[in-house]
């Protein structure tokens, strides 16, 4: 499991050892399956249901249902088979356990506090929801050791799961198994398996024969209406199967039928689901196998007839020390993996080793990007007027040799979002060491499954789609931002600029909507030059993702001679100055830049003294110190912002009672110079803003 202390570097802690590489020892006494009578299971599993149960008692809310119902299932994998080591949460190849239903976090939260997390104290297990705690309502990777993604949001964490397994896969082809091998455990519910994402999590999981991928379906019947039967009637056995999986049932209570299911998962050719028959708020007196049980307190009375149910005579919040000792050997299982593994990772050459150890780092090799990014500038010295999706393609044919962390992809796009550079072969079944990703038709799941990726780490994920279908992936691609993590985003077909794909293509409101997620930037370079300025802020964020926005129609370079610089490093700069004292600053993004410009000089002519400034990352500009702020603002009394979007957003930087030249509905379908006439977005209408409110000044 993983520890999510964003700064530490797991590797570091290596005990240093001059051993060479050993066989790859698979499992010796230790790592075998802990031998657990079913009195001594019974016990371990209940354990967790108790301290579930006293946590959303205390709290008075939570979800005792699932931790209560998923419990055996739960001992059976940490003591049977999921490779950890409390001691280290973050070591590199333990096993990944997602719990996707991250409603039923006390789940991990007992695993946890029993499995011995430092820092999961029983303690920390009362202040269950609490701000501050190590409990919150749902399992947070950047708060808590241990947890492995953010879940709540149904779908998210098996969609994040794929990806994982697809990062263990794409490492073990590069760095061989004997240093990546690492299997991904997810428990999903119903919930998980009714959202759409997981269609396309799953596909894509059985295209690509994920077999170190085990699915565990708490398949309990309930949800919170009430019986599954109101909503869904479909057959999760089928319909894995249907998308390439293992798939089979067993009672999600008979520990050796679980053992026996995940098995013969180990040895599948295949991604595997186990549906686990199981009864939600197992043990509770009157209110199991009901909706009741999901996500309320139990109260006094159920409580009290649960634990005499369950045979479990402790107070509150108290674990017997039989059943703690039970749970402290489970925990002793990983050790000797873990050590070993060390020792292996010490015998590799040490060039490899520092590779692998930066790449897990999330280090960028910071003199290989800059010398890619001067290349691709250099080459712009000879100015090209192309769009920028082709600009960014250009900057990958630098950036992705230079970088070999970049793992690229398209949702079935990649021809209109240019993101696969010369020489990327496809990452397929038998080729896990590819590096770029045909995700289909999947924004949703490409999304998560890039959440995944970068949160195993190793990998920094880039993708493609239309900037429109931001709406698709929107939900991971918040989720990114929330949990801080480094994928980046290339969305091309900005704006009405798309031309006669029409108005379900051409995106209005997607600007707006992006800017709006916290910690996340939003890049829309004018030119080629600053596409390739802005992949390097993007590559450069290691904690939280970007959005390229770029366009589909060619653009004219405006930033001539070459620049070592980054000039969209404090997000908006002056590109054009004013010919003297400046009366109007012009402000634009992406394509409208160049219009701006083409006002100003008809405002010159006009004997008009404008300055324009180009804005590539709100983001940025806004989190700039005060005085480059103000200094990029300017104090020229009028001032007009340009997009090919709406205005929401922009009074930021022009004011209420600035002038805008943009979309107030929806684009059309035509060539994309007649829409931008159409729509008066043009030098004339920019200027004419510009006048008018200087008359009215
Ligand atoms: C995307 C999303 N939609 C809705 C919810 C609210 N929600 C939480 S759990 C749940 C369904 C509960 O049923 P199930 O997944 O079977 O969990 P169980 O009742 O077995 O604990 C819903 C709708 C959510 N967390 N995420």
């Amino acid at each position: 499991m993983l520890s999510t202390e964003r700064t530490g570097n797991p590797l570091m802690n290596a005990k240093a050892s001059a051993t060479a590489v050993t066989p790859f020892p698979r499992s010796n006494a230790e790592d075998r399956p802990m031998s657990v009578s079913r009195a001594e299971h019974d016990r371990m599993a209940n354990a967790i249901r108790a301290l579930a149960m006293d946590a959303v008692e205390q709290a008075k809310s939570g979800h005792p249902g699932l931790p209560m119902g998923a419990a055996d299932i739960a001992t059976v994998l940490f003591t049977r088979f999921v490779k950890f080591d409390p001691a280290d949460p973050a070591w590199p190849d333990r096993d990944r356990f997602v719990l996707s239903a991250g409603h039923g976090s006390m789940l991990i939260y007992a695993l946890l506090h029993l499995l011995g997390y430092e820092k999961m104290t029983i303690d920390e297990i009362k202040r269950f929801r609490q701000l501050g705690s190590l409990t919150p309502g749902h399992p947070e990777n950047f708060i808590t050791p241990g947890i492995e993604t953010t879940t709540g949001p149904l779908g998210q964490g098996l969609a994040n799961a794929v990806g994982m397994a697809i990062a263990e896969r794409h490492l073990a082809a590069e760095f061989g198994d004997a240093i990546v091998d690492h299997r991904t455990y997810v428990l999903a519910s119903d919930g998980d398996l009714m959202e759409g994402i997981s269609h396309e999590a799953i596909a894509l999981a059985g295209h690509l024969k994920l077999n170190k991928l085990t699915v565990l379906f708490d398949d309990n019947g309930i949800s919170i209406d009430g019986p599954l039967s109101l909503a869904d009637s479909v057959d999760q056995v089928k319909r894995f199967e249907a998308a390439g999986w293992a798939a089979t049932r067993v009672d999600g209570h008979d520990p050796d039928a679980i053992a026996a299911a995940l098995n013969q998962a180990v040895d599948a050719d295949r991604p595997t689901l186990i549906a686990c028959r199981t009864t939600i708020g197992f043990g509770a007196p009157t209110k199991a196998g009901t909706e009741k049980v999901h996500g309320s307190a139990l109260g006094a009375e159920e409580i009290a007839g649960a634990r005499q149910k369950l045979g479990w005579n402790e107070p509150p919040f108290s674990v017997p020390d039989d059943v703690r000792e039970l749970w402290r050997k489970a925990a002793q299982r990983g050790k000797s993996h873990h050590k070993a593994w060390r020792e292996r990772l010490q015998g590799l050459a040490a060039g490899k080793r520092g590779e692998f150890e930066r790449r897990l780092r999330g280090d960028i090799d910071g003199g290989a990007l800059a010398r890619a990014v001067r290349s691709v500038k250099e080459k712009l010295a000879e100015p090209k007027s192309i769009a920028t999706r082709k600009a960014s393609e250009n900057a990958l044919e630098a950036l992705v040799p230079a970088l070999p962390e970049l793992v690229g992809g398209s949702a079935d796009l990649t021809g209109s979002n240019n993101t696969r550079a010369k020489g990327m072969s496809a990452l397929s079944a038998a080729n896990y060491g590819g590096r770029f990703i045909h995700y289909g038709v999947r924004e949703h799941g490409m999304a998560a499954a890039m959440n995944g990726m970068a949160l195993h780490g190793g990998i920094i994920p880039y993708s493609g789609t239309f900037l429109v279908f931001t709406d698709y992936c929107r939900p991971s691609i918040r989720l990114a931002a929330l949990i801080g993590q480094r994928v980046i985003h290339v969305m091309t077909h900005d704006s009405i600029g798309l031309g006669e794909d029409g108005p379900t293509h051409q995106p209005v409101e997607h600007l707006a909507a992006l800017r709006a997620i916290p910690n996340m930037r939003v890049f829309r370079p004018c030119d080629a030059v600053e596409t390739v300025e802005c992949w390097q802020l993007a590559l450069e964020c290691h904690d939280g993702p970007s959005v390229l926005v770029l366009t589909r129609q060619d653009l004219p370079q405006l930033r001539l001679g070459h620049d070592e610089s980054n000039r969209c490093a404090t997000g908006a700069y002056e590109i054009v100055p004013a010919d003297g004292l400046a009366v109007v600053s012009l402000f634009a993004s992406g394509s409208e830049v160049s219009i701006a410009i083409e006002a100003r000089k008809a405002l010159r002519e006009k004997g008009v003294s404008a300055r324009v400034v180009s804005v590539p990352c709100f983001e940025l500009f806004l989190a700039a110190p005060d005085d480059v702020r103000r200094s990029v603002i300017g104090d020229a009394p009028v001032k007009v912002g340009v997009e090919a979007a709406i205005r929401q957003g922009w009074d930021q930087i022009i004011g209420s009672d600035g002038a805008f030249v943009g979309m107030t509905g929806f684009g059309a379908s035509a060539p994309y110079q007649d829409l931008y006439r159409h729509f008066g977005i043009t030098a004339e209408a920019v200027a004419a803003a510009a006048l008018a409110a200087i008359a009215k000044a």
